[in-house]
């Protein structure tokens, strides 16, 4: 049977739903990651993030023994790679975690291998990723060398789920296949065919690789469009939510929605990528995160204004009394996750800056996380509504949607997402 063996290596957000759902279709998948906690976890068929239904399927695939974690590579069949590719101090790509996976599993391949790598990567990563295993195992041969001949097959096929929807786009989204060469293509087709309903469509690695950056920075440049409309909109006293529900009324105008920022682990890193590597030609790319890296601190002089406006209409109150109640920390509606979440940057910040109280309401979670605790406090909805002066919407969670207009009549509004003001 073809890839009796799969090994995903990396069990995060992309690699642990992969794994459930290649063990989910009864094949024998060993998932790698260097955290002792994370294998552990998953060998008690929980998982250690938030993603809908992946606790079933996970489970599932532990307890009828296709699916087991281990910190150490074993040989397979097939290898995909699903690490971080974070971005250090200066937007450099930081292709360490690549590194360090292909020179662990390096030891274990054997003839007939495939390996993909699956992480968003600037473009030369899988050229590079199949440098370092050529280096570590000079016995065999490699695409990069052999052609088609090599022993070992390699391809790019980047993830493209969307978090909240991964199980079903896993199966559905169609999939960009780019092999080494057209072998290597052949080969991570027929893997990924065991669960992809959607096409499998081939190209090269490189065309792979700037696909993915390029998705990402497509979303990346239209959120900063309208991201900067809602700034031009505030100086020309115009309601941008307004605007944008007109100009969409155009048969080719598709303006998406402005917010607080852009959060999350993809759209504000990838486009960096491309930026890295051709910085001259780049120049639309860089600003739109620079637009879209600034609304934060635009939201937090807004909410000094809406205090300062507050002061001016209840002279009897010090800024000491006014609260602040900052609606939602998550990076998007009705998630959980507040990583690289624009909201948090918000609230740490006005937690930091106003001498009142500063309350949060976010209905995704129980508990503020650690760095969040002692400096703010986690309300109901309804007690953050009776005890606020100043409100701020930060995300647009479906019960903040339903809270009614005149609930907030009295208070000062600021809001990002246009859920009570448009
Ligand atoms: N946002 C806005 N206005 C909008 C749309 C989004 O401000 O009109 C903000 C969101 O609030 C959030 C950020 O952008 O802070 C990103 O959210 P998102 O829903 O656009 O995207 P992600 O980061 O959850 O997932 C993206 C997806 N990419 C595209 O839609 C092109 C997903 O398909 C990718 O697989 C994922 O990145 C990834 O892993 O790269």
């Amino acid at each position: 049977m073809p890839f009796a063996t799969i090994s995903v290596i990396g069990l995060g957000y992309i690699g642990l739903p992969t794994a459930a759902v290649f063990a989910s279709r009864k094949k024998q998948v060993i998932g790698i990651d260097v955290n002792q906690h994370t294998v552990d976890t998953i060998n008690r068929g929980e998982i250690h993030i938030v993603e809908p239904d992946l606790d079933m399927v996970v489970h599932a695939a532990v307890t009828e023994g296709y699916l087991r974690a281990t910190t150490k590579p074993e040989p397979a069949d097939a290898f995909l790679i699903a690490v971080p590719t974070p971005f250090k101090g200066d937007h450099e790509p930081d292709l360490s975690y690549i590194e360090s996976a292909s020179k662990n599993i390096a030891p274990v391949l054997k003839k007939g291998d495939l390996v993909i790598l699956e992480s968003t990567s600037p473009v030369g990563a899988t050229e590079q990723m199949a440098a370092w295993l050529a280096e570590a195992r000079p016995d065999l041969s490699f695409p990069q060398t052999h052609g088609e001949s090599s022993d070992i097959r390699i391809a790019h096929c980047p993830e493209r789920v969307l978090p909240g929807h991964v199980l079903r786009e896993l199966v559905q989204n169609d999939r960009v296949i780019g092999g080494m060469t057209p072998k290597c293509s052949e080969l991570a087709i027929s893997l990924y065919k065991v669960f992809v309903q959607g096409d499998c469509i081939v190209t090269n690695a490189r065309t792979a690789e700037m696909c993915k950056l390029t998705e990402n920075s497509f979303r990346d440049v239209n959120i900063a469009f309208a991201n900067e409309l809602s700034m031009i909109c505030d100086k020309l006293d115009i309601n941008v939510w307004e605007l944008i529900r007109l100009g969409n009324l155009h048969p080719r105008v598709n303006i998406l929605q402005p917010g607080p920022g852009v959060g999350g682990h993809c759209i504000a890193v990838d486009p960096w990528f491309i930026v890295s590597r051709t910085p001259e030609q780049a120049q639309l790319i860089r600003v739109a995160r620079e637009v879209n890296d600034s609304k934060p601190q635009w939201v937090i002089e807004k909410v000094k204004l809406a205090v300062a406006e507050f002061l001016q209409a209840n002279p009897e109150k010090t800024s000491k009394e006014v609260t602040i109640t900052c609606f939602g920390l998550s990076f998007k509606p009705d998630i959980d996750d507040l990583r690289e979440s624009p909201a948090v940057t918000i609230t740490q910040q006005i937690a930091a800056t106003h001498p009142g109280r500063v309350l949060v309401v976010e209905p995704n979670i129980h508990e503020l996380p650690a760095k969040l605790a002692g400096k703010l406090t986690l309300r109901s909805l309804e007690q953050a509504l009776a005890e606020a002066d100043v409100v701020v919407l930060l995300v647009d969670h479906k019960e903040f949607k339903e809270i009614p207009a005149t609930t907030l009549e009295d208070r000062k509004i600021v809001d990002t997402r246009g859920i009570w003001t448009a």
